[in-house]
């Protein structure tokens, strides 16, 4: 028997992977079902990690993973509840808040993360919203990073129209903004603002020509019902997020999330490839949660079509993997940093 033969690509169950070939793009679809979206979760593993694997080589290289470095330019005191949050002024979590960084300060940090082989920077801030006096320097840390040859991402809560368009003038690549799970499951995790907030604000970065990031954090005690409702509504939209996040929750001591069951990390890689197969050109970041995962099921993320992380030894508050431990595995892949 030759290979070619022993490999079956002729079983794919649900739905046909002709289905994938509607939208405006060869492949790539924007009126996934939820009943489509169920299909593909409960598909046998190795079925789903296979088509996930497959999609993902039609439009990437497998080995090649986009690295991001974060920095925290403005800590904690914010005024949202997002209950899995460390930096929400809420809860008792040990996050001291602090003031918006220097100018300067932040671009020595950004040198250090290119120097160490990051091509993205992306900078985060606690706040609800942006003041529009807090856009000036958020706007020259923008200006610096791209001087220094990186790509800029910027999350910095809620924008207005002219916010964003100012965003966008002084060179934004990228801006983050998560929907971080279904519309169901919203209200169980944050009050202080909607579903619909969030949407608006992505309207916004689109309309101005921004790249759009835009994920969720799964394990937070949802159903995989919303896990659904999350990529439904990320991959409905008239052009899928160049970037979708998928975070693991990571369980921070006095947020009202803490107490939940961990999520068995194959459902994880199960939201990973799922995501993958509905938004074939977007890259998906295994996002948060590294630092608890192991070895292998990272592996299994980038197999499932995971194409971008975050290095660096912190995300924003809490750790993520130290460098050597990173190029370790990396080393054991064979994976290489996407170039620019
Ligand atoms: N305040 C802005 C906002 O919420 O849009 C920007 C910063 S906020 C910390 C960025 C994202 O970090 C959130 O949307 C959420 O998806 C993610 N995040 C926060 N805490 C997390 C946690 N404990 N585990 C995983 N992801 C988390
Ligand atoms: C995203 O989706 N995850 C990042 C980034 N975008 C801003 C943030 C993860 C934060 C994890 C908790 C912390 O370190 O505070
Ligand atoms: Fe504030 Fe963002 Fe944390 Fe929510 S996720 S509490 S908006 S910093």
């Amino acid at each position: 028997m030759t290979v070619e033969s022993a490999i079956r690509t002729d079983d794919y169950s649900v739905p046909p992977i002709a289905a994938l070939d509607k939208g405006t793009a060869p492949g790539v679809r924007h009126d996934w079902k939820e009943t489509e979206i169920s299909a593909l979760f409960d598909l046998p593993f190795n079925d789903l990690i296979f088509r996930a694997q497959m999609v993902h080589r039609q439009h990437f290289d497998p080995n090649q993973v986009q690295m991001s470095t974060l920095l925290s330019v403005k800590t904690g005191g914010c005024s949202e509840d997002c209950a899995y949050c460390p930096q929400s002024a809420h809860y008792e979590t040990g996050v001291k808040a602090e003031k918006l960084m220097a100018v300067e300060a932040v671009l020595a940090e950004a040198r250090r993360a290119r120097d160490s082989g990051a091509t993205r920077y992306c900078m985060g801030a606690a706040w609800r919203s942006p003041k529009d006096r807090d856009l000036d320097a958020v706007c020259a840390m923008i200006e610096g990073v791209r001087d220094l040859g990186m790509e800029t991402c910027v999350t910095l809560g809620m924008l207005t129209e002219t916010q964003t368009e100012r965003l966008r003038d002084s060179g934004l690549d990228y801006y983050n903004h998560n929907i971080d799970t279904s519309e169901e499951f919203y209200g169980e995790i944050i009050t202080t603002r909607t579903y619909q907030d969030r949407l608006d604000t992505l309207g916004h970065v689109r309309d101005a020509g921004i790249n759009v990031c835009s994920g969720g954090i799964v394990g937070m005690g949802e159903a995989r019902s919303d896990r659904v409702g999350m990529l439904k509504t990320l991959a409905t939209m008239p052009k899928h997020p160049e970037s979708v996040p998928i975070n693991m929750l990571v369980r921070v001591e006095g947020t009202p999330v803490d107490g939940e069951a961990a999520l068995d990390p194959l459902e994880f890689v199960r939201t990973i490839a799922v995501a993958r197969i509905m938004m074939p050109e977007s890259m998906v970041r295994l996002s948060a949660g590294r630092e608890t995962m192991s070895d292998e099921i990272q592996a299994l993320c980038f197999l499932a079509g995971a194409n971008s992380i975050f290095v660096g030894p912190k995300l924003l508050t809490t750790d993520n993997p130290e460098r050597d431990r990173d190029e370790a595995l990396f080393d054991k892949l064979g994976i290489e940093s996407m170039p620019l």
